[in-house]
């Protein structure tokens, strides 16, 4: 076998790909010999640098799929997402690790969600890629092979897919530096089975996501700026109704309550004050992180819900 020029390895860029909670940063975390990636979940590529058996190390979290989603049921924006991951450590990736659980059964569906979201890089991708199954502990005295092939068809497609590369690690042991210095090794002969080379994704690939991505940047900004004008004119027309209302009312305080004419106007149980949170509320963001967004979010419901109550308080 020609194992090429294996010169620049002194540093290894890798993506971590996989299905959600399958124990990619926590793979990411025991690469890099420390807690660098959160273990809370992010919609976005998250990206880390460090030293390991004298390599500089980039390493690339990409969000996780749900793992009986075909390609085709997951979200547009997440498929953007995995895609761009090869492209956050120029020139491209030496290993792309599919990141498997032995905790768990492995299904057919699982290995159809494997294939259509890795064969979103192209078809070269196969040959960069390493099966990396995590929760190694719980394989207790059973070995990785003997998993491998008690499992089924479908997981032995998969191994086989990636040119039989595969590697176990227990991440509750981070005290076991042989587990990654195999690891290392076994990405270091993957290089050399590619002839020195890293994966470089298809230009053509990346600009079609870039257009995608842009496609749907602009429809989410027309979308908040619909929405913006609607909050505006609805903000207008009830600030009108207002004024309308105390000026009726003023004109016939002699003649009424003021409870009366609160119930002429049809936003009676707006107020002053009401109206100075209606323009404070804030519009997430459609690119604000999901806890960002879910944060504002819930500012929003909690005034909404005020507003609610003061209302409810009101019409008693
Ligand atoms: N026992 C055991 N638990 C693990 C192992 N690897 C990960 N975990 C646990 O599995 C859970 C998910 O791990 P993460 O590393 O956050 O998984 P992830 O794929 O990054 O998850 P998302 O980013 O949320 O999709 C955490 O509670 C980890 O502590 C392992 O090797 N053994
Ligand atoms: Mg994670």
């Amino acid at each position: 076998m020609d194992f090429g020029d294996t010169r620049y390895l002194s540093e290894l860029r890798i993506v971590l790909l996989g299905s959600k909670r399958a124990g990619k940063s926590s793979a990411g975390n025991s690469i890099l010999g420390r807690e660098e990636f959160d273990l809370k979940r992010s919609a976005q590529c998250v990206r880390r640098h460090g030293e390991a058996a004298d390599r500089h190390l980039t390493v690339i979290e990409a969000p996780g799929w749900w793992r009986t989603y075909t390609v085709e049921q997951s979200p547009e924006l997440l498929k953007q997402e995995i895609v761009l991951s090869v492209s956050l450590c120029p020139p491209g990736p030496h290993a792309v690790l599919l990141i498997i659980r032995v905790d768990n059964t492995f299904k057919e569906t699982y290995r159809k969600a494997f294939q259509g979201h890795l064969e979103l890089f192209g078809e070269r991708v196969w040959s960069h890629a390493i099966v990396l199954f995590t929760y190694g502990d719980s394989l207790s005295d059973t070995s990785i092979e003997q998993y491998i092939e008690s499992e089924g068809q479908d997981l032995r497609w998969l191994v086989d897919r990636c040119g039989n590369r595969y590697h176990v690690l227990n991440n509750k042991n981070r005290r076991d530096h042989t587990q990654i210095k195999e690891l290392l090794e076994k990405i270091e002969e993957t290089v050399a089975q590619n002839k020195g080379c890293h994966f470089e994704i298809d230009g053509r690939i990346l600009q079609e996501m870039k257009k995608r991505r842009r496609e749907v940047e602009e429809r989410a900004n027309e979308r908040m700026r619909r929405m913006q004008k609607q909050r505006d004119d609805i903000r207008s027309q009830m600030m009108r109704r207002a004024d309308k209302s105390n000026t009726w009312s003023l004109g016939s305080s002699a003649y009424s309550t003021g409870a009366a004419s609160r119930s002429y106007s049809p936003f009676s149980f707006v107020d002053g004050s009401d109206l100075e949170r209606c323009k404070s509320m804030e519009v997430p963001s459609p690119f604000m992180s999901g806890d960002e967004r879910s944060d504002t979010m819930f500012v929003r419901s909690s005034a909404y819900s005020s507003n609610m109550s003061e209302a409810d308080e009101d019409s008693s």
